[in-house]
């Protein structure tokens, strides 16, 4: 899975930008990434749509797990090392180093904002050089 980066050089950087759509979608572009396995990225949030957001990294279990939890409460105040609210405009950060090829989820888990599109995967690989572009 990984971890918060402790130090080391970044590898790699990745802009992702939230938006939401006329027709109600909450998104994240992109919406798959592929990561080398034992690199650190710092994910750059860009926050383009009119309601604050959520980006959440972990497992498909972990957040399913903390999606039940917000549900139960909304509105608890919550800080977590995978995890880092952006407000509407505002751009935010989050280095993660990985570990073994797996896969993982990102998602906003902001009551209805999953549900309407706020999620996607990132697969992390071997056989991907550390320092390969997107
Ligand atoms: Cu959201």
């Amino acid at each position: 899975m990984g971890k918060p980066n402790d130090g080391v050089p970044v590898d790699r950087i990745i802009k992702v930008n939230i938006k939401e759509t006329q027709s109600g979608y909450m998104l994240f572009e992109p919406d798959a990434i592929q990561i080398a396995s034992g690199s650190v990225v710092r994910f750059i949030i860009i926050n383009s749509g009119a309601l604050d957001h959520e980006f959440m990294l972990g497992s498909f279990d972990e957040i399913a797990k903390h999606q039940q939890w917000m549900r139960k409460f909304p509105d608890m105040e919550h800080e977590y090392v995978n995890s880092v609210s952006i407000r509407s405009g505002e751009v935010e950060e989050l280095v993660w180093q990985f570990s073994d090829a797996t896969n993982m989820e990102f998602a906003c888990l902001i009551p209805g904002h999953r549900e309407a599109g706020m999620w996607g995967v990132i697969i992390v690989h071997d056989h991907l050089a550390p320092t390969r572009k997107n």
